[in-house]
């Protein structure tokens, strides 16, 4: 029996909710979340979730719109993931497919994808294939460019979440004080916890190797965004002079733009970013793509679908938490002695708390 699903409207609400724990990286503080919650409302009554993160409040009404225009031009379609990509990419092929255009569809995307699987009555990874597993998680809340003197309280707050592993924030102006803010945190969590890096692309080539010959020895697990994210010639050359794996992948804008990086070897390990990468849609032509080239694939940010997603990746690495949708969200993702716990409920973990939505509208 086929059973053909509608789409019948995209409702997308911006909101600004608090952050917990804000976090200060080598582009300046992120202290607020400002994002785009998107309902996808089929004929069946049924409807699907996502959200999106436009990162600077001065993005989130742009972004807001964008969504409501291209869901205009899907509404009355049949409910599919793959129909809908073919259909917004012909659109927006001249206009480009980047920057919010790519986070708008990426959410329709989403969104879409939750909707069928709740129609299904199935989770996420279920309807993908495969089946809800603990994914291995870091804890990427805080130990952003902050004071040294703080960092034993806010390592320990970090593990005390249910995490064995934390990213740190680097690129301060005076390369030894990243140094020796890594050796701090270091020396407040133990060898047993797995530390990483990310630069957020401070760095010149020439600089990346410096500094990453330095950090060569701490027993990072990797050095994240060393340099501008799509130099990929020169990502190559700083993964090439390192010992510590090099990771990039929250920028690529498609599985394109991560084939060209995997071309020019450009680095050791991907976290594609679910809202760049094109949705669930985009997220599983990447994680084939990284399966092709044997490297390991972590995610960014947007722990509820990502964590669902990783069970149906085949080379899935770390899970990288934040809880900054929290103060909306119903539910909350379980994390328990270092694993994330995708959950069975139908869709992609995300569930509205309609009184905080109504309370942080921005609109
Ligand atoms: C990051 C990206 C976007 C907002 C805050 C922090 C960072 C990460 O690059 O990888 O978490
Ligand atoms: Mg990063």
């Amino acid at each position: 029996m086929t059973e053909t699903i509608r789409i019948r409207r995209f409702v997308a609400r911006p909101v600004i909710v608090p952050m917990n724990l804000p976090l200060q990286t080598s582009t300046g503080a992120v202290a607020r979340a400002p994002l785009v919650l998107i309902d996808c409302e089929t004929d069946q009554g049924v409807r699907g979730h996502a959200y999106l993160f436009s990162i600077t409040p001065a993005a989130l009404k742009p972004l807001t719109a964008m969504v409501g225009e291209m869901a205009e031009m899907i509404a009355g379609d049949e409910l599919l993931p793959f129909e809908i990509e073919r259909k917004l990419t012909q659109r927006f092929t001249l206009l480009g497919l980047a920057g919010l255009q790519r986070l708008a569809q990426s959410g329709i995307d989403m969104a879409a994808w939750d909707a069928l699987a709740r129609a299904k009555g199935l989770p996420l990874a279920r309807l993908l294939g495969g089946a809800p597993k603990p994914v291995r998680a870091y804890n990427s809340k805080g130990l952003g460019i902050m004071p040294a003197g703080a960092v034993v309280d806010e390592a320990q707050k970090l593990l005390a979440e249910g995490f064995h592993a934390a990213k740190i924030r680097v690129g301060r102006p005076e390369a030894r004080d990243d140094l020796n803010f890594v050796r701090a945190v270091r020396k407040a969590v133990g060898d047993q916890v797995t530390l990483m890096c990310d630069y957020n692309q401070a760095l010149t080539v020439a600089e990346a190797i410096r500094r990453g010959e330095m950090l060569d020895d701490e027993g990072l697990l990797w050095i994240e965004e060393p340099i501008r994210h799509d130099n990929y010639a020169g990502c190559a050359r700083v993964a090439d002079a390192l010992r510590t794996p090099v990771q990039i992948g929250e920028n690529f804008d498609s599985a394109f733009a991560m084939q060209s990086a995997l071309s020019a070897e450009a680095c050791d390990f991907v976290m594609p970013d679910v809202q760049r990468i094109g949705g669930v849609t985009g997220w599983l032509r990447a994680a084939s793509l990284a399966q092709a080239a044997g490297i390991e694939m972590s995610t960014h940010l947007f722990s509820e679908v990502s964590a669902q997603l990783l069970c149906v990746t085949p080379t899935a690495h770390w899970l990288e938490y934040v809880d900054w949708a929290d103060a909306v969200l119903a539910t909350r993702l379980i994390i328990k002695d270092g694993f994330a716990l995708p959950g069975e409920e139908p869709g992609n973990g995300i569930a509205w708390d309609e009184v905080a939505v109504r309370k942080y509208l921005a609109a």
